[in-house]
């Protein structure tokens, strides 16, 4: 996340570990609607998660600025 918006690669392989790097001062949350995959990012820090093992594209949300979104595409 960078700027308040998240830039994501255009996809990523089935259940690959993934980085999430916060470049912004402010702490987000990388929050995979309506499932359990949810990270709290601190300011500068990165966190990882596994992604889905089902290809698809799944809305991300930040639980901390409600226009923050995007979607990951899992393939
Ligand atoms: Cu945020």
């Amino acid at each position: 996340m960078v700027g308040f918006a998240y830039e994501m690669p255009a996809s990523v392989p089935t259940g690959a570990q993934v980085t999430v790097v916060n470049r912004d001062a402010e702490a987000h949350s990388f929050s995979l609607r309506g499932r359990s995959e949810r990270l709290v990012v601190p300011p500068k820090g990165s966190m990882s998660f596994t992604a889905p093992a089902e290809p698809g594209t799944y809305e991300v949300v930040c639980e901390f600025h409600g226009g923050m979104t995007t979607s990951l595409v899992v393939a």
